[in-house]
């Protein structure tokens, strides 16, 4: 779990997202993964202390769940820090809900893992055809979307930045963007790893 806590690179790595969210985050505190490569990475790295504090979408496992997750969460534990776990593209979907969250006046954060490409899908075409297509899009300046509703936003500009944004974002105490760049060229070097350990039949 700690390999890569003291990881400087540039845009992150996943393994040291995922270490510094637990750093940020007391053990009974609540995240919601949306689906994606992040949440293959949330499924198998992040230390879950208390029971239902990691809440995953699997199953029809629908993109969009993170943003009105963390909002029904905060309804039910407004005591404890909620954050939505999300990538850019499942972001979109439902990031209209952030208006609903200031409405209602709940503070949950929300961390982007930004690459402006479907990076499950990327990840999944290049296992099987060795060279993917049609997955990169542009996305808006999340800073600038989250202060156009009356939320807050960050982008982390270095490795180093990540765990101070986050906790400056939960004491922010409302709706809060953490815009993360997210190093997934990490993706497949798990898929080789863990191919290494398969033994051939
Ligand atoms: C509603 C819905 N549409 C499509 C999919 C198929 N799908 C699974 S992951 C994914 C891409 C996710 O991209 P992003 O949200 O940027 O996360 P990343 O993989 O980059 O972490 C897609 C299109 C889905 N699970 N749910």
């Amino acid at each position: 779990m700690a390999a890569h806590a003291d990881d400087t690179g540039f845009p992150i790595k996943p393994q040291k997202i995922l270490w510094d969210l637990r750093q940020a985050l007391n053990p009974e505190d609540v995240v919601i993964s949306d689906v994606g490569a992040h949440k293959m990475w949330m499924a198998r790295m992040y230390q879950e202390e208390v029971s239902n504090t990691c809440i995953i979408s699997n199953g029809f496992a629908s993109m969009g769940i993170a943003v009105p997750g963390a909002l029904a969460a905060k309804f039910v534990f407004p005591e404890r820090t909620i954050v939505a776990v999300t990538g850019d593209a499942g972001f979109m979907m439902n990031s209209q809900e952030i208006e609903t969250a200031l409405r209602h006046g709940l503070a949950f954060v929300i961390l982007i893992w930004t690459d402006s490409e479907y990076g499950l899908i990327k990840w999944h075409q290049l296992r099987n055809f060795g060279r993917s297509s049609n997955i990169s899009f542009n996305n808006p300046d999340f800073v600038k979307y989250a202060e156009s509703f009356g939320a807050k936003g960050y982008r982390v500009e270095s490795a180093g930045d990540l765990l101070p944004t986050l906790r400056q974002a939960i004491a922010d105490d409302t709706v809060v963007i953490v815009d993360c760049p997210v190093d997934y060229s990490e993706n497949m070097k798990l898929t080789e790893k863990l191919g290494e350990l398969v033994c051939p039949i």
